[in-house]
């Protein structure tokens, strides 16, 4: 069944309607009501950017070219991406796709023949495997705030090796417990034990980083990992580690420490992205039974968590938020990401009513090959302009307000529902916006969903 025959199905048949609305304000319009709305802070990371330049002189040509994973899902290329940020090293950037959602360049296989990712080109000298790539980095940027501060030999360095070595035995049991179904229960505990081990270590050395008070190369080892362990421990397992309230206190503190930090802010993603981008990654991943509530929460069907009105962003929250929670530049922000960039976005989302790609891909959200329902373009691209137009008059979606949408000739139903909701589940953290606006657009999304199918 095509995407459009799936959506009828879970909508009860939207087959023959077909909806109308005259007045969506024109992507001219929306573009002048909401500029300079979202300005985003320049000392946070951004994950559209393609060059860095920090502090260097106009018109120097930055000596690293990263090439990083193009979804932003690689761990491996988040921590040298954080660690350039960090130390505010300028370079230029290649996004390159994994496998599993894509082809890689023959200019990229032809320096790189394993493919794998993340590779940084340093005065034009290949270099590959992430540990290397930092240890190079610290070593040739000595004028740039060092991240590993410690001599050879010092106590501090003995520390954080053997910091490295825990993240490593986490990394492992985590491996052990996310891929597998088998002896869930001894996977769980034996886990547990080591993220005790971990909260230890961070109490021990008197947080809130993990070598005390100043943010190092450490706290880089552990952040893709902390942050996928998060998300996917509580979509498969059910178990909740960020915001756990009880058992890791110390990990909530290094937690709401990252959160602060302004480079952190742009490349972290969130619990959706981080859940769906894993399998594909690890060849799957394990549920449990226990997780379901979770997982639907994260997924957004629980009729709850994508829906308007929205709940309120806090360190209690299913997926934690340990900042300023400000809905309102949320909104502005996914309005300006879908204004700035509409023609893709409504093509993208079109793809929804149209044809799946040839070669097709491992991941089962990603199909870069696949064809837009051309005839539908118009009907999307005015559900679209709907949408943002709620995004920027959120009384809109009051449920004394008018319906978005009426019935009428204009544009057939179920193609627009399948557009739109093909858009919703991906939208991809960091990569397209942060989780609080990303929350919003899903939720907006779905608020115009259920106007079009109510038609
Ligand atoms: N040991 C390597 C591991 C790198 C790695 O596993 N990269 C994965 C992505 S996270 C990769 O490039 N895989 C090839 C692909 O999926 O295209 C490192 O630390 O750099």
């Amino acid at each position: 069944m095509d995407a459009v025959g799936m959506a009828n199905r879970r909508r009860g048949g939207t087959t023959a309607k077909t909806w109308a609305r005259v007045d969506a304000p024109a992507w001219t319009a929306l573009d002048e009501a909401t500029r300079g709305a979202f300005v985003k802070d320049p000392e946070e990371s951004d994950a559209r950017a393609n060059e860095r330049a920090f502090d260097a002189s106009p018109g120097t040509t930055p000596r690293i070219k990263l090439y990083r994973d193009a979804a932003s899902w690689c761990p491996y290329s988040q921590k040298i991406w954080m660690q350039l940020e960090e130390k505010r090293v300028p370079y230029t950037l290649e996004r390159i796709n994994m496998r599993c959602y894509g082809s890689k360049p023959k200019s990229f296989t032809s320096k790189v023949p394993s493919g794998a990712l993340p590779v940084i080109e340093l005065d034009g000298r290949v270099i590959t495997e992430s540990s290397v790539i930092a240890d190079v980095i610290e070593s040739e940027f000595t004028e740039h705030k060092s991240l590993l501060p410690y001599a050879p030999g010092s106590a501090e360095m003995r520390r954080a090796q053997t910091l490295m070595r825990l993240e490593r035995a986490l990394f492992s049991r985590w491996m052990q417990w996310i891929t597998s179904s088998w002896s869930d229960a001894s996977a769980q505990s034996m886990y547990c034990e080591t993220l005790d081990a971990v909260d230890a270590e961070l109490g021990a050395g008197g947080g809130p980083y993990f070598m005390g008070a100043e943010f190092t190369l450490v706290d880089i080892a552990y952040t893709p990992f902390l942050e996928r362990m998060a998300a996917s421990i509580l979509y498969y397992k059910g178990l909740k580690i960020e915001g756990n309230g009880g058992r890791w206190p110390n990990l909530d503190k290094w937690f709401a420490a990252m959160a602060q930090r302004k480079v952190y802010r742009g490349i972290k993603s969130d619990y959706y992205t981080n859940a769906h981008d894993l399998p594909p990654q690890l060849g799957g991943c394990a549920e449990n039974g226990d997780n379901v509530q979770a997982r639907d929460a994260i997924d957004g069907v629980n009729g709850v968590d994508w829906r308007l009105p929205l709940g309120p962003l806090n360190e209690s929250s299913m997926e934690p938020w340990w900042g300023v929670d400000d809905p309102a530049l949320a909104r502005m922000e996914a309005a300006r990401r879908v204004i700035e960039n509409h023609v893709n976005v409504t093509r993208f989302a079109a793809r929804g009513c149209g044809t799946p790609g040839s070669p097709g891909y491992s991941a089962p959200l990603s199909d870069p090959n696949a064809k837009p329902g051309e005839e539908h373009i118009p009907a999307v691209d005015a559900a679209l302009r709907l949408v943002v137009h709620a995004m920027i008059k959120p009384e809109i979606t009051d449920a004394a307000a008018a319906p978005a949408v009426s019935r009428g000739e204009s544009h057939a139903v179920a193609p627009t529902v399948a557009s739109l909701e093909y858009l919703r589940d991906r939208i991809g953290v960091p990569r397209d916006m942060s989780y609080p606006a990303a929350r919003q657009l899903r939720a907006y999304l779905n608020w115009m969903i259920d106007a079009l199918v109510a038609v």
